[in-house]
């Protein structure tokens, strides 16, 4: 499952691209090889992809919590992303085929703004159907992230908002939410 399931006005782009920019000095290098040179900043809770696998609180921010809220409800764990050049940062957004941690719901929502991009996905995870999907600027997107995917370009100045769920089955009895952020669920 892949789809664009809404588009930005120009104003809550700029809205996001507003914040994005001031959130850019919070932002680390990536320790995944997936995405060597790509600076992210975990929002909300971060996983440790360790086993076994834990979260922690990581950055909070109210606009941030909206917008994550309005577009996937219920979702714990943000990741925002940014390619291009900031200052003496340069960052490449860049991700290679992969799939999302399983600590993770089926289910992400990515947000795609400040730029263009080509996403990667995988529409068969037996036969396999790769394809590349071109993300305009402000779309909102709906996928399956045990589905292979990848990030295959952008332009430079594009950022991504992708927002998960973590698994509550029991499976991962590390995986405790932290109690202010349980707190603005319930
Ligand atoms: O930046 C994106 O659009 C996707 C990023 C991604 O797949 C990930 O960080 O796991
Ligand atoms: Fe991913």
């Amino acid at each position: 499952m892949f789809k664009i399931v809404g588009t930005l006005s120009p104003k809550g782009q700029a809205l996001l691209e507003n914040n994005a920019i001031k959130s850019i000095e919070r932002m680390q290098l990536d320790v995944s090889s997936y995405a060597p040179g790509r600076y992210r900043l975990w929002l909300f809770h971060e996983a440790n992809l360790r086993n076994p696998p834990t979260i922690k609180e990581a950055y909070f921010d109210e606009l941030w919590w909206k917008v994550a809220q309005k577009v996937y409800p219920g979702c714990q764990i943000g990741l925002l992303t940014f390619g291009g050049k900031a200052g003496t940062l340069e960052s490449d957004a860049r991700i290679s085929w992969h799939r999302d941690h399983s600590f993770a719901m089926p289910t992400a929502i990515g947000i795609n703004f400040g730029g263009n991009a080509k996403f990667g996905y995988d529409f068969n995870r037996q036969s396999g159907d790769k394809r590349s999907i071109n993300l305009a600027s402000g779309d909102v997107f709906k996928f399956n992230c045990k589905h292979l995917h990848a990030v295959l370009d952008h332009e430079p100045g594009r950022f991504s908002l992708i927002l998960w769920k973590v698994r509550q089955d029991g499976r991962y009895p590390g995986l405790k939410l932290c109690k202010s952020i349980a707190s603005l669920l319930t």
